[in-house]
């Protein structure tokens, strides 16, 4: 099959856009000059952006223009802006890119606050190297105000009942002879920033602990010293016959796979419109209409004053795609990687680029007789956590969703040097990994929006539950066996699933649709490890605001705004407005167009090998075909050429 793919000529194909491409940068020009010039949004108040991204098309509308293979006009693309304007004012505005003009224009009066921009972070970052009684705490705590960085934390929200400042709070390390200034944080001090007056509005230095020493945390490795390990052999990458994928525009076909891949600024990468190719038909077959990391959710678990707010959401609260750092090549993603480039627009409407923030390869993981090909698309995002998130089509029809965590944890500064100081009944909140550092416990919730389409959008939600059965009226020898229990979710109460309480696979079928012996096309959902759920109590602040984050599996009915798992304003949500209470709703979602919601999980119990730079952890799940294709794909796929070249030279 995928001697098909070399016929595709790329120039030939048209590389007009498709509605569901993310916003180029000319579009999202268009998009700042129709705000700035339009009337009631010109004055001389400085506007400020927090999320421009493309309004999805109505779902309907896309897929029957995707249906009829282009020959119609697509659905007109439209943005979707959240600014503050003057005082204190969320505007949630629509913009038609075509017609240059201004579709509505709303108020939003709720609770919580939209998605950090950058530049105010930065800005409020700066605040306290001027600040005469921060300067006087850096003093006393002998470190130079040169060496000093100081980050924005959400504040979380805390049980207050007036509306409160869109405030952060300042977080300040000590770089000096380390660049991993994350390992020597200045504990003690509180200070909070009003980040739309950009002022300091509370300030307390509490007391003085050690900042922990530079020497050790430095993970370049031009600055490591002898004795080192010992060095690997090279590893290279080569296609002969060039790469196996084409990519035209945002589209993507590979083997039997095609599926668009775009970047939001708030979500990082999007998957939208995967479709399989059935061979025996010579039909491709829809199975994900969209998929993109929804929420992730990191709450420490440290309650003391300097600590208890660390509860942060980051794709809500500050923008997975935003904080992507370009991929490197050959470091990050291998030889016989295509890269792709993603725009947000800044705090000023400005199209701002990150280079190489996706990356497309196939890999061959020569594990088994059969041809193993994928494709990954790591997305990476860093502040001082590396997320690493991959989405692996496979020749098998199963996509597979994993998510790395590396990079630095968030320490804590203490005077203990040996764990052996430590007081018999004192909690530290984590575990001491060098001299006068604590790696803080903490989770990793990253809830996956995955709205699937097998087949169609009329599917069901099945828990195959496997329950032991007693043989009781002697017809065997056997006293017991295991069977399937099918249950089929109603409402979406039914569809709520706390994994682990009970042996079950998950699945998600089309009744509609029928294999050749009878039974329902589908797909089930299988962990790969890493499914913690959330430990805090109910009624803890942080627990409300992510209410969803006790189960792992949501299944909700389709609905065109409810796509961020935490709700569309994070910063000091109040809970009102997330996916636990969407289902409370309790919709139909049999014969349905649903969305399943899964969330992988950690929970992080720091040891001393993640300092001062943490090694790659790895969980996720797989989309598995069940009952889709009439028997094993890849029977018809035709292996690999193997190719030895022993004497190649590597050309960059
Ligand atoms: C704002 O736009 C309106 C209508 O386009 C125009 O009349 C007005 O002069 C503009 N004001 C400023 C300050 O640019
Ligand atoms: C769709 O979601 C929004 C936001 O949760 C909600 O206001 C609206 O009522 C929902 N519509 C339906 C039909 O459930
Ligand atoms: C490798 O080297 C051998 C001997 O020099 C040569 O015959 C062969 O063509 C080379 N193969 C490739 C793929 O370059
Ligand atoms: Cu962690």
């Amino acid at each position: 099959m995928i001697l098909i793919l070399f016929f595709f000529l790329p120039s030939l194909l048209s590389c007009n856009s498709h509605p569901l491409d993310p916003l180029t940068p000319s579009e999202l020009s268009i998009i700042q000059q129709t705000i700035k010039t339009s009337n009631g949004l010109n004055s001389s108040t400085p506007l400020n952006f927090h999320y421009v991204g493309l309004a999805k098309p109505d779902k309907s509308a896309l897929l029957s223009w995707h249906a009829d293979d282009s020959h119609s006009p697509p659905p007109p693309r439209m943005a979707f802006v959240i600014l503050r304007f003057g005082r204190g004012q969320t505007h949630e505005i629509y913009v038609d890119i075509s017609t240059k003009s201004i579709v509505s224009n709303k108020i939003y009066t709720g609770f919580g606050y939209p998605t950090f921009n950058l530049e105010e972070q930065t800005r409020a970052s700066t605040l306290p190297l001027k600040y005469s009684p921060f300067m006087e705490s850096v003093k006393k705590r002998g470190m130079k105000l040169s060496d000093v960085v100081c980050l924005a934390a959400s504040v979380g929200w805390f049980g207050e009942v007036l509306k409160t400042k869109r405030v952060v709070k300042l977080i300040c390390y000590v770089t000096g002879d380390t660049v991993n200034f994350y390992m020597r944080p200045l504990e003690g001090i509180t200070i909070v920033v009003d980040l739309d007056v950009m002022k300091i509005v509370d300030y307390k230095d509490r007391f003085v602990v050690p900042v922990p020493k530079a020497k050790g945390t430095d993970y370049r490795s031009a600055k490591q010293s002898l004795p080192y390990g010992r060095q690997g052999k090279p590893v290279t990458v080569v296609q002969p016959e060039g790469k196996g994928f084409v990519i035209d525009g945002h589209f993507i076909s590979w083997a039997n796979w095609r599926f668009h891949l775009g970047y939001d600024v708030r979500a990082g990468a999007i998957i939208s419109l995967a479709s399989v190719r059935e061979v025996e038909k010579g039909l491709y077959r829809q199975v994900l209409y969209k998929g993109f990391l929804s929420e992730l959710f990191v709450p420490y678990q440290d309650p003391t004053e300097d600590w208890y707010y660390r509860t942060y959401f980051d794709t809500g609260e500050y923008g997975f795609g935003l904080y992507a750092s370009s991929l490197q090549p050959l470091t990050d993603c291998p030889t016989n990687a295509e890269f792709m480039d993603g725009y947000y627009a800044n705090q000023d409407g400005t199209p701002v680029k990150i280079k190489n923030v996706l990356c497309v390869f196939e890999r061959y993981s020569g594990d088994s007789s059969w041809r193993h090909t994928e494709t990954g698309i790591p997305g990476q995002v860093c502040g001082n956590y590396d997320y690493i998130t991959n989405w692996e089509f496979k020749t098998s029809g199963s996509i597979k969703v994993l998510v790395s965590l590396t990079g630095i944890l968030a320490v804590k500064g203490t005077t203990y040097t040996n764990a052996g100081q430590v007081k018999k009944d004192e909690d530290l909140y984590g575990t001491l990994l060098a001299e006068n550092t604590i790696g803080v416990y903490h989770d990793h919730f990253l809830t996956y929006y995955l709205d699937l389409d097998i087949d169609g959008n009329k599917n069901s939600f099945v828990q195959a539950k496997i329950k032991t059965m007693r043989v009781t009226d002697g017809s065997s020898p056997r006293k017991s066996h295991w069977t399937v229990v099918k249950e089929t979710a109603e409402t979406e109460a039914d569809g709520r699933v706390e994994l682990g309480s009970e042996p079950a696979n998950l699945l998600v079928v089309n009744t509609n649709k029928k294999t050749k012996v009878g039974n329902d096309v589908g797909y089930q959902i299988i962990s790969h490890g890493a499914t913690a759920a959330s430990l805090l109590s109910d009624d803890d602040y942080p627990q409300i605001r992510a209410s969803y984050s006790k189960k792992q599996v949501w299944v909700t009915a389709y609905n065109k705004s409810e796509q961020w798992a935490a709700g569309l304003y994070v910063d000091q949500s109040r809970g009102d407005d997330n996916l636990a209470v969407w289902s409370q709703r309790n919709r139909l979602i049999k014969n349905a167009d649903i969305v399943v919601w899964y969330t992988v999980g950690f929970h992080h119990i720091p040891y001393q090998e993640d300092f001062p730079l943490m090694p790659i952890l790895t969980g996720g799940f797989e989309l598995r075909p069940s009952n889709f294709f009439e028997s094993n794909p890849l029977i018809k796929t035709r292996p690999f050429k193997q190719t030895n070249w022993p004497n190649c030279t590597h050309r960059s």
